[in-house]
Order: structure tokens, then C-alpha cells, then sequence
């Protein structure tokens, strides 16, 4: 039953089917499925499915756009699950979270910052697109302990060392901790840059960053 939906739900993104991609959220809350295994082995799947068929010339952009938007239909739907299954505790930390300048993709950091929500972590998403000058300034405004940067695009990456310059040069790098992930993002990346972390994936990111702050 859990495998037939979670099927269902890969081929609602590989089709870009927003209203079939929301019903099977719908259905899997129902049935009492856990919103994070509907996410990892339901959705996930389709859309790095058709980021494989973008790739190879099988799908174009519209599929690429009308594919996302299935998903974020259906984790609109799984978000409140999600929220209200984590334990509530006091605020453990401040992040400031965003992908970096050039680079729009935003599922998987929306993914990070939600997750680290509903773990007690005081989350505030730059969105996309973010340059260098905003996380510094949200860093000052907010007393962030924690700076999360996502980048999906091989030239977008190197935002991620952007934003770790500009901590530097306003006297902010000593005062948080710095976390990095998406598609391209690698260990040996984060460590290059001089990041404090990297994680492959938003449940990792919780961790890493519980680990981080030493909670
Ligand atoms: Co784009 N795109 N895209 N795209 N897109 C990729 C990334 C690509 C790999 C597809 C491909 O060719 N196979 C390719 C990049 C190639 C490269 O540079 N290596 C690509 C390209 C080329 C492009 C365009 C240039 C296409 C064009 O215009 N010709 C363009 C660029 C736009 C821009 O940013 N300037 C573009 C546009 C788009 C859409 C707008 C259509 C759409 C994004 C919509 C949106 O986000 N609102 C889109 C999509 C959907 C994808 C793919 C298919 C899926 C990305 C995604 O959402 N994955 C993607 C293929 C792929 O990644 N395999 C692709 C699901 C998500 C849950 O995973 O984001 O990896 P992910 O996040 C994970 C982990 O990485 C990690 O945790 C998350 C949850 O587990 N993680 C973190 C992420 N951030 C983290 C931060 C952390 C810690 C962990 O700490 C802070």
C-alpha cells in the first residue's frame, strides 16, 4: 500500500501533476504515512528523475518548472504533518538560510529550513537568489548563530564562498557556524571553503547542525 503510493507519487512529478501529487499527500497523511518517507521515497525520486531526463534531452524546461510545482503542492500539504510530528522544544538556535545569488532552486533548502524548524531551530529564509550583502545583514539583524546556504548549480556554487568571505570581512565568521549543501555540493567543497559543514541531505542538515552548536 505504502510502496503503491509512493510510486503514485514519483510519477505525479515526473508527469507534473499537481492535483494527482496534492491527492496522494492527502491520501498518505490519511493513512497515517510518515510526511518525511512520503517526501525522500515518494517525490524526491520523481523530480531527480527528471532532472536525469532534462539532462539527457528527454524532458525541457517546461516539464522541469511544471514537475517542481507538483512537489511544492504536495510538501505544502505534508508541511503541517511534518511541523506538528517533531518535538516542540525552547529555540535552539538561529539560522539564516538561503540559496545563494545566481541560482533559483529552492526546493531543497525550503526542505532544510523546514526541517530545522520543526527540530526548534528559529528558522529565517532569504528565499533565492540571495547575494552575499543580504545573508550578512540578516546574519547582524537576527544574532544568527547559524548560516545555511544551498546551491543546485555547478556556477553557483562558488556563492557559497561569497557569502563565507563576506562573513569574514564584516567580523561575523567567528560568531556562527557555517553549513552548506545541494545536488553539487560536496565534503571536499565545504572544506575548501572553509565551511563548517556539509550535509547531503535535510535530515542530515538537523543533525549536523544539533552537532555544531553542541546540543
Ligand atoms: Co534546475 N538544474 N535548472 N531547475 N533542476 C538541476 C540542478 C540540474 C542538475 C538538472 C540537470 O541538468 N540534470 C542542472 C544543473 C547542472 C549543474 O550545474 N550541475 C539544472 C539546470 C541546468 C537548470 C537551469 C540552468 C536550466 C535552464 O534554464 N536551462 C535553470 C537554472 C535556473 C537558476 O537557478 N538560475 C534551472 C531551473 C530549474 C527550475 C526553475 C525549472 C526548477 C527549480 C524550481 C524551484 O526550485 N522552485 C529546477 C529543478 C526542479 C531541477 C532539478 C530537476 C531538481 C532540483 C530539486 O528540487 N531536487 C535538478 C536535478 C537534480 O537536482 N537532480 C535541477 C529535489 C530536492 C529535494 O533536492 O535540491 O538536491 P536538492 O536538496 C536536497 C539536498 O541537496 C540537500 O538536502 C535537500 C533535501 O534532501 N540540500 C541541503 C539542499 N540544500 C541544502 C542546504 C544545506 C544542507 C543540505 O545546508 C544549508
Amino acid at each position: 500500500m505504502t510502496e503503491e503510493l509512493f510510486t503514485a507519487m514519483r510519477q505525479s512529478v515526473i508527469d507534473g501533476d499537481p492535483d494527482a501529487a496534492m491527492d496522494l499527500a492527502t491520501e498518505a497523511l490519511a493513512a497515517g504515512v510518515d510526511p518525511v518517507a512520503a517526501i525522500d521515497q515518494g517525490y524526491v525520486p520523481g523530480i531527480r528523475l527528471v532532472g536525469e531526463q532534462f539532462r539527457s534531452g528527454e524532458m525541457f524546461l517546461p516539464d522541469m518548472m511544471a514537475a517542481a510545482v507538483a512537489m511544492q503542492k504536495a510538501i505544502a500539504i505534508l508541511e503541517p504533518e511534518m511541523v506538528a510530528r517533531s518535538v516542540q522544544r525552547e529555540v535552539l538556535g538561529r539560522v539564516v538560510i538561503g540559496t545563494v545569488k545566481g541560482d533559483i532552486h529552492e526546493i531543497g533548502k525550503n526542505l532544510v529550513g523546514m526541517m530545522l524548524m520543526a527540530n526548534g531551530f528559529e528558522v529565517h529564509d532569504l528565499g533565492v537568489n540571495v547575494t552575499p550583502e543580504q545573508f550578512v545583514e540578516k546574519v547582524r539583524e537576527v544574532d544568527a548563530n547559524v548560516v545555511g546556504m544551498s546551491a543546485l548549480l555547478t556556477t553557483t556554487m562558488v556563492g557559497q564562498r561569497a557569502v563565507i568571505q563576506a562573513l569574514s570581512d564584516a567580523g561575523l565568521r567567528d560568531r556562527v557556524k557555517v553549513i552548506i549543501g545541494g545536488a553539487p555540493v560536496t565534503r571536499t567543497w565545504a572544506d575548501e571553503i572553509g565551511a563548517d559543514g556539509y550535509s547531503e541531505d535535510a535530515a542530515g542538515a538537523v543533525t549536523l547542525t544539533l552537532a555544531l552548536l553542541g546540543t
